[in-house]
């Protein structure tokens, strides 16, 4: 088969997938998300930019994900994954966003040779793509249009089936590693399964297992692939139960359930009877986040969400480099406004870690952890995982250590490489992280819970008709535009102890999200709704004005 663009065959396809009328889209925080009838025509020209993407490096596989994660289940979308498992390299994020929005086939086939030109990429190159679903209805529909997409200019497919979006992610960095010395792994599911299952084997293995666990996977494809995990998992070391696991039903979803439920809500998932101080945890529609939540003794409901997992993490790494004597590998934290005011205090000032902040988005927090030897890097939503420097690991790997005390942290260190998915936030291996520190310390939810006390915090969303008028700095905690705004909301941020609030236009669903925290839950309540209101005035609000 040929492997040169064919501008012709392009056009046959494309006059199959018209853009819809009147629609613009963009790429944003994950990709392009919307209501799943709109991207057929979107998903076939990701499809050409994927295959493009991987002429321009080389012949490097590129992976491309339709999901919608934590949406509503009649949304979809996607993004594309580049060679190592990172996010797309933002500069084509501009080109993804010109293709989708391209009004016919002319003007497509023009973007693609203005793509093909700027980047001098030699269309003669082969490309290949390796692409999967989420459990969504619409994805078998959306897959056949990328898979024309990919057909249009010539592309080998590499279907990876129904996955988890950090599986897409891990078998992509291992298609271009396979082989070499940086090899990630098997590019296969059992192979990232065994992975895994090794790794979380070594850190626990001869310690006393901790009590069962039971995960909302949010009726998505986290269910299944959980239950296949744990099969590679002796139950002598996990004991874990799976609930919100029917991907059949329409309509169930992430409804009522799953890790943004739990988070933004405050309380369990329906479906789950969770007894005084046992600990369970939330997996969102893709399986790339995980909140941790347990109830007190006298059934208040107790949040353990990416912060909590982050400080976690941060504590236990920098607790066993110490033990293992390589002192000089320095460790951070990267964060994003949603960062409750509590855990940075306790960050920064309790464990002595440097932490940054930075705009929402994996694809920021992944790149401003890269700075670290050791990167921590979550959002409070629960989006998150650990990235060791290749140096960090070289210097891991061949330590030998001069006491029993260093070679006992230095294997674990290794299984921590291997443990945990540096590609990007994982719910499967995050879930195993935590587990295997809580079985490590031996701590109950209460005694991981204890590390500092969140401030209360608020997530409002309000509907207003352009949510891109908002404009915002300084990693989205102040706003530019609508002018005059920021100020307003300053003024009632200053009637509040410890308040803080700010705004900003979500990237993955049409509203704009307002947080606020202070010292107290009626004070914290009140300043979100004041400053929702204020959003919902200046902009235009759509629907009801937002009430408690
Ligand atoms: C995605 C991104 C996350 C982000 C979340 C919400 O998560 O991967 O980094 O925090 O969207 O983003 P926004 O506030 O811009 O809507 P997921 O789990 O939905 O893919």
């Amino acid at each position: 088969m040929s492997t040169t663009i064919d501008y012709g065959k392009i056009k046959q396809f494309a006059a199959r997938y018209p853009k819809p009328n009147g629609v613009s889209f963009s790429y944003g925080t994950a990709g392009f998300r919307t209501k799943a009838e709109l991207l057929d025509s979107v998903i076939f020209r990701v499809g050409i930019l994927g295959a493009l993407r991987s002429k321009k490096l080389d012949s490097k596989t590129i992976g491309v994900m339709i999901t919608a994660s934590h949406n509503p289940e009649e949304d979809n979308g996607v993004k594309l994954v580049d060679p190592y498992g990172e996010m797309l390299e933002q500069k084509w994020e501009i080109y993804a966003t010109q293709l989708a929005n391209a009004h016919n086939a002319d003007v497509l086939v023009n973007v693609i040779k203005d793509i093909v030109t700027v980047n001098d990429i030699d269309p003669t190159k082969e490309s290949t793509v390796v692409y999967a679903r989420d459990t969504r209805p619409s994805g078998v529909r959306l897959v056949e249009a990328l898979e024309h997409g990919l057909k249009a200019v010539n592309a080998n497919l590499v279907n990876f089936g129904i996955k988890t979006t950090p599986q897409l992610h891990y078998v992509t960095r291992c298609y271009n590693t396979l082989g070499t010395e940086a090899s990630y792994g098997e590019p296969t599911e059992e192979g990232y399964y065994k992975k895994l299952a090794i790794a979380y084997r070594k850190i626990v293995e001869g310690l006393p297992r901790l009590p069962k666990i039971k995960v909302d996977a949010a009726n998505g494809v986290g269910a299944p692939k959980l239950r296949e995990l744990a099969k590679f998992i002796d139950e002598d070391i996990l004991d874990v139960e799976v609930i919100n696991d029917d991907i059949d039903t329409r309509g169930k979803l992430n409804f009522q359930c799953g890790a943004d439920f739990v988070k933004t809500q405050q309380r369990v998932p329906l479906g789950l009877v969770l007894p005084a101080e046992q600990r369970a945890a939330s997996l969102d529609g893709d399986a790339d986040r995980i909140v941790y939540y347990y109830n007190d003794s006298d059934g208040t409901f107790k949040l353990l969400d990416g912060d909590k997992i982050a400080s976690l993490a941060a504590g236990f790494i920098m607790e066993l480099i110490k033990a293992s004597g390589l002192e000089e590998i320095n460790v951070g934290v990267v964060q994003t406004a949603y960062a409750n005011g509590s855990s940075t205090n306790y960050l920064t000032k309790v464990l002595g870690v440097p932490v940054s902040c930075v705009s929402t988005g994996v694809k920021h927090l992944h790149h401003e952890a890269e700075k670290y030897d050791v990167g921590v890097y979550f959002e409070a939503n629960g989006h998150g995982t650990v990235l060791f420097s290749p140096s960090s690991q070289a210097r891991i790997r061949k330590a030998e250590g001069k006491t029993p005390e260093n070679i006992s942290a230095l294997e674990k260190l290794r299984a921590l490489i291997d443990l945990i998915n540096q590609t990007v936030g994982d719910a499967l291996s995050d879930l195993l992280l935590v587990e295997a520190i809580l079985t490590y310390r031996r701590w109950t939810p209460k005694q991981w819970d204890q590390a500092y006390t969140d401030l209360p915090n608020r997530l409002v969303k309000v509907v207003v008709s352009n949510r891109h008028i908002f404009k915002t700095t300084d990693a989205e905690r102040k706003l530019l535009e609508p002018k005059g705004l920021q100020e307003k909301i300053d003024l009632l941020v200053q009637q509040y102890k410890d308040g803080r609030s700010f705004v900003r236009p979500s990237g993955t669903e049409d509203v704009v999200r307002v947080y606020a925290e202070a010292a107290t839950r009626h004070g914290c309540d009140e300043l979100a709704f004041k400053v929702a209101g204020l959003v919902y005035d200046e902009a235009g609000g759509i629907g009801g004005r937002p009430t408690e």
